[in-house]
């Protein structure tokens, strides 16, 4: 299988299959595409029609969408428990990961992922702010009903809808924002995950830049 991805340090999209593919203990080779270069978009087409990032091949199959790509994943390797086993507990993972890939533009745009910088909270706008509440919300509601006996959204298995939910959390740290004391366990026990780590050291790595995404100067972090 071979992963295409963009930046570690900027691409939240990439994150999402990397993070839940490496989890499952599923090899991948990884191809990585640099972002906003003026070869990236010609790159991506010889893997992709939607010349996007992420996208899998595995074979023949092509596969893009990073929740179409965790969905074939936990299809070809069943026995890793990327979904929960119990029906309602999967579609209630299905409903949160689609309500992320369809949602949430509020801290998506306010709070781009961002590996390099942590800023100091500011009010980062109303929009962003129902986001986070809804997600806190949602990520409660999913571990009271289904998450007793681990620290992730179904438990002890990291499953795609924590996946899913790995770059909002950096979202939070990177942005500061104020978490109550169960929201930051789950950011702590999803960013303790080796397969985060990896990914964060990675991106410490990496050369390139974004300065569009550097909406203020560099700040120290808070926590
Ligand atoms: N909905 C897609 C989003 C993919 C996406 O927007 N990827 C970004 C990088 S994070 C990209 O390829 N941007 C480059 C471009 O649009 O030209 C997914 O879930 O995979």
């Amino acid at each position: 299988m071979r992963l295409v991805i963009g930046n570690k340090r900027y691409s939240s999209w990439s994150l999402r299959p990397w993070i839940g593919l490496t989890m499952a203990g599923i090899d991948f080779e990884e191809i990585l595409i640099p972002l906003d270069t003026p070869t990236f978009k010609e790159t991506a087409l010889q893997y992709n029609p939607t010349g996007k990032v992420p996208c899998l091949i595995d074979g023949d199959a092509v596969v893009w969408e990073s929740l179409a790509i965790l969905e074939y994943a936990a299809d070809r390797f069943p026995d890793r428990g990327m979904w929960p086993a119990d029906p309602v507990a999967r579609a209630r993972g299905r409903s949160i990961s689609c309500e992320m890939i369809s949602g949430f533009t509020g801290i998506r745009s306010a709070n781009p992922m961002n590996l390099r910088t942590v800023f100091a909270y500011r009010d980062w706008g109303e929009a962003a702010r129902r986001d986070v509440k809804r997600i806190t919300a949602l990520w409660a509601d999913t571990r009271a009903a289904f998450g007793a006996g681990g620290p992730f959204l179904f438990g002890k298995t990291f499953t795609i809808a924590d996946a899913m939910f790995a770059p909002v959390t950096q979202r939070l740290t990177g942005y500061s924002w104020p978490m109550d004391v169960a929201t930051a366990a789950y950011v702590e026990a999803v960013q303790s995950t080796h397969a985060f780590q990896s990914w964060k050291a990675a991106a410490d790595r990496e050369p390139w830049i974004v300065d569009a995404d550097e909406i203020e100067p560099v700040t120290a972090p808070s926590a």
